[in-house]
C-alpha cells in the first residue's frame, strides 16, 4: 500500500485523479489537502468519504505546519493545487503567484526536509501553457519538452515559476521531482468558468455562449481521465527530473469546439456571442507526447472525439443540481465581472 497525498484534490483534475487511485486500483491510500478555493467542491470527493483509504486536509499549500504535517508517512505527491484560470489572473495576478510559485516552493522545501530526503517522488502538474504560443502557420509544430518556456498570462508565469523551482529543487537538492505539462482538459466536474462547461451550461440554461476574438485560437482536448492516468503513470514510471508532455492530438479551433456542442445540444449559430478577445490570449497549444509514449508507456484513450465530447456534455445534462449549486452566489459575481461589458 503506498500512502500519496493529492494537493488540490478537491478541484475538477484533482477529484478525477482520486476517484481512479481509489476505484481502479487498491495499492494506493489517498490524503487529499486541499484549501477548498471557490473552485473545490467536496460533494467531488463525497463517495469515498467512508473509504477507510482516503482522508482529507484542509490547508494551504503554502502553509509551512500543516504541509510539513501532512507529508508525514507519505511514500509520494502529486502536486495539482493551484489557481488555474486564465481570465481571473488577468483580473488579479497576486493569488496566483501565492498558490503556484511560493505555494509550490513551500511544499518542495517541506517534501525535501520530510519523506522526499529519501528519494521518494514529488509530481508537479504543470502546463502546456508554460511554453508561450504557437502561430496558426505552422500546423505541423508542436512543443517538446526541450522548447523554451515562454509564459504570456500571469496563469502561465505563475506555473512556470513552480516548473522552475521543481527543477532547482532537483538540480541543487536531488529532490525525486517530475514534472509533467498537459493540455487543456475537459470531462466531468469542470468548474463553469472553463469553456466545456461554461458553455454546455449556459446552453441547457438557453444563454448565449461567448466566444472571444475571432474563435480561431487552437486547443488540443485531452480527456481528465487520460490525464489522470499520465500523472499516476508518471509517479510510478517516471525519472527523477524529468519532464513529460502529455497530449491527445486532439487539435480544435474554439469556432470548431463551439459548433461541436452547440449540435449536440440541438442549437444554432444565434447562440454565439462574439465579445472581445481576452487580453493576451494565446493563439495556439499543440504538444508532442512521443516522451511520455516511449518512457511511461503512456497514451490518451478517452479522448477521441466526437464521442468523449458528447458523453462529457450528457455528464452535464445528468447533473444539473450539481452545477446549478455552483454557478450561484460568488459566481454570478465573477460572471457579472468578466462578461457584463462584454
Ligand atoms: P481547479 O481550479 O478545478 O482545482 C484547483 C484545486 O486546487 C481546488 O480544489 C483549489 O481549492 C485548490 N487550491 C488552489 N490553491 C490552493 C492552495 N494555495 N492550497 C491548497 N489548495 C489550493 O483546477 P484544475 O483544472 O483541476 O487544475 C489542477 C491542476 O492541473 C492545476 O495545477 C493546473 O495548473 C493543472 N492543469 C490544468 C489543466 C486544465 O485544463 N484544467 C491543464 C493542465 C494542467
Ligand atoms: O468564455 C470563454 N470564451 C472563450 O472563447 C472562455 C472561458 C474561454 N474562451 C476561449 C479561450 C481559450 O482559447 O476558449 C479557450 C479555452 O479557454 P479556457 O477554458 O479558459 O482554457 P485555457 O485558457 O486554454 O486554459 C486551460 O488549459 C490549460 C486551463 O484553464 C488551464 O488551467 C490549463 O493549464
Amino acid at each position: 500500500m503506498k500512502r500519496v497525498l493529492v494537493t488540490g484534490g478537491a478541484g475538477f483534475i484533482g477529484s478525477n485523479l482520486v476517484a481512479r487511485m481509489l476505484k481502479e486500483r487498491d495499492h494506493y491510500e489517498v490524503v487529499v489537502l486541499d484549501s477548498l478555493s471557490y473552485s473545490a467542491n467536496l460533494e467531488n470527493l463525497a463517495p469515498f468519504e467512508d473509504d477507510p483509504r482516503y482522508s482529507f486536509i484542509r490547508a494551504d499549500v503554502g502553509d509551512d505546519a500543516a504541509v510539513t504535517e501532512a507529508v508525514k508517512g507519505c511514500d509520494g505527491v502529486l502536486h495539482l493545487a493551484a489557481e488555474s484560470h486564465v481570465d481571473r489572473s488577468i483580473m488579479d495576478p497576486a493569488p496566483f503567484v501565492a498558490s503556484n510559485t511560493v505555494g509550490t516552493q513551500r511544499l518542495l522545501e517541506a517534501w525535501r526536509r520530510g519523506p522526499g530526503a529519501d528519494g521518494l517522488p514529488l509530481v508537479y502538474v504543470s502546463t502546456d501553457e508554460v511554453y508561450g504560443s504557437l502561430s496558426l502557420d505552422n500546423p505541423d509544430e508542436r512543443f517538446t519538452e526541450s522548447s523554451p518556456l515562454e509564459p504570456n498570462s500571469a496563469y502561465s508565469a505563475s506555473k512556470a515559476g513552480g516548473d522552475l523551482f521543481a527543477r532547482a529543487y532537483h538540480h541543487t537538492f536531488g529532490l525525486n521531482v517530475m514534472t509533467t505539462r498537459c493540455s487543456n482538459n475537459f470531462g466531468p466536474f469542470q468548474f463553469p468558468e472553463k469553456v466545456i462547461p461554461l458553455f454546455v451550461t449556459n446552453l441547457i440554461e438557453g444563454e448565449k455562449v461567448p466566444l472571444y476574438g475571432d474563435g480561431k485560437n487552437v486547443r488540443d482536448w485531452i480527456h481528465v481521465d487520460d490525464h489522470a492516468e499520465g500523472i499516476i503513470a508518471t509517479l510510478e514510471k517516471g525519472r527523477p527530473g524529468e519532464v513529460y508532455n502529455l497530449g491527445a492530438d486532439n487539435e480544435r479551433s474554439n469556432l470548431e469546439l463551439t459548433h461541436a456542442i452547440l449540435e449536440i445540444l440541438g442549437h444554432g449559430e444565434e447562440m454565439i456571442k462574439y465579445v472581445p478577445d481576452r487580453l493576451g490570449h494565446d493563439r495556439r497549444y499543440a504538444i508532442d507526447s512521443s516522451k511520455a509514449a516511449s518512457d511511461l508507456g503512456w497514451k490518451a484513450q478517452w479522448s477521441a472525439w466526437p464521442g468523449a465530447l458528447e458523453s462529457t456534455v450528457a455528464w452535464y445534462k445528468d447533473n444539473e443540481a450539481w452545477w446549478r449549486s455552483v454557478k450561484s452566489g460568488a459566481y454570478r459575481d465573477y460572471y457579472a465581472k468578466q462578461y457584463g461589458g462584454r
